[in-house]
């Protein structure tokens, strides 16, 4: 199956119920003639913007995305060509800050709270990257709970990558500068970093990632290059809430929205995008190694409104 086919596959439960009743709405929306002058009408407009509220595109785009289709409409343009034109848009006007290095290991932290799906996008863009041919590292910062260091070791067996992990309690940073001296020492191309999502505290957490990020820097210069944030989209606007507290300590570049396969609220990218500004990267559409998908605006709008029911 193509990747346009996985990520439909994976967004079928919000597309099922954003397409029809965006169908039933659009129909509401006629078509401009010489006795009906162009433009939606409040109804319309109405209806819409409570369609997306429930897919949780979220207050501050669901105002401009109504306000933008309403100006469209009454120039003329038809209402899914209008919504998908400026969904889009929110997208593509994100800056992507993520770099790769010109030489050294390409670091990229994962960050994100608990149960949200760490453990699992690191083995999965392990298992990409040597896919793709790349040297591949994973380090098991996730010092918390032995369980965690277990847990990445199945996925750097599945993925066929080496790992670097310590005994429960160790200290995180001290890890992760273990696992970089590693990753030069062994030419590693890539290594990807999985830290806790819960510490004694949030104030705690929040410490450590920072202490984690000069360690980072301080191992290989101009590193982390990427800090993705894995935000799940069943939890809905309440992510929102921990991206900012994690964007701030961080340093986030990009969002992994995980869980796109279990969720009818699969509009909380659109969310993320437009309150955030930070650019999704990948979105995780079930639980098995090759489930993560790079992601594409154009592929996901389309995947939600093109699909003839
Ligand atoms: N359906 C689905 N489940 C996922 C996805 N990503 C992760 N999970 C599941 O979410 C649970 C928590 O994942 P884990 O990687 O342990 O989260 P962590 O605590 O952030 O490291 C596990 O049961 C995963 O299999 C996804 O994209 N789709
Ligand atoms: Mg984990």
């Amino acid at each position: 199956m193509g990747v346009f086919d996985r990520l439909t596959r994976g967004l079928s439960r919000t597309a099922e119920r954003l397409a029809r009743r965006f169908d039933e709405i659009a129909g509401l929306a006629p078509a401009p003639s010489a006795t009906a002058p162009a433009g939606a009408t409040v109804e319309t407009i109405e209806a819409l913007e409570e369609l997306l509220l429930g897919a949780d595109v979220g207050l501050g785009a669901t105002t401009r995305l109504v306000e933008r289709v309403a100006e469209r409409t009454k120039g003329g343009q038809d209402l899914r060509t209008a919504l998908t034109d400026e969904i889009t848009s929110i997208f593509r006007g994100v800056p992507d800050p993520s770099r790769r290095p010109a030489s050294g290991p390409y670091v990229v932290l994962v960050v994100g709270v608990n149960g949200t799906g760490k453990t699992t996008t690191v083995g999965k863009l392990a298992h990409q990257a040597r896919q793709d041919g790349r040297k591949t590292l994973i380090c098991a910062a996730d010092t918390f709970r032995a369980a965690a260091v277990d847990q990445l070791q199945v996925w750097a067996t599945r993925a066929g990558v080496e790992i670097v992990r310590a005994q429960e309690g160790a200290d995180a940073a001290a890890v992760v500068f273990d696992a970089l001296a590693a990753a030069q020492a062994r030419a590693i191309d890539t290594v990807f970093v999985d830290t806790a999502g819960r510490l004694h505290t949030r104030v705690n957490l929040m410490a450590e990632l920072e202490k984690i990020r000069r360690i980072t820097a301080k191992a290989v210069p101009g590193a982390p290059h990427d800090v993705l944030l894995v935000l799940d989209a069943t939890v809905g606007q309440n992510g929102l809430v921990q991206a900012r507290e994690f964007a701030a300590a961080a340093g986030v570049t990009g969002v992994v929205l995980t869980k796109l396969d279990g969720t009818a609220k699969g509009g909380i990218a659109v969310a993320i995008a437009h309150d955030l500004g930070l650019p999704i990267r990948f979105v995780g559409v079930g639980e098995s190694i090759d489930d993560l998908l790079p992601f594409d605006p154009g592929a996901y709008v389309d995947a939600l409104f093109t699909r003839s029911w």
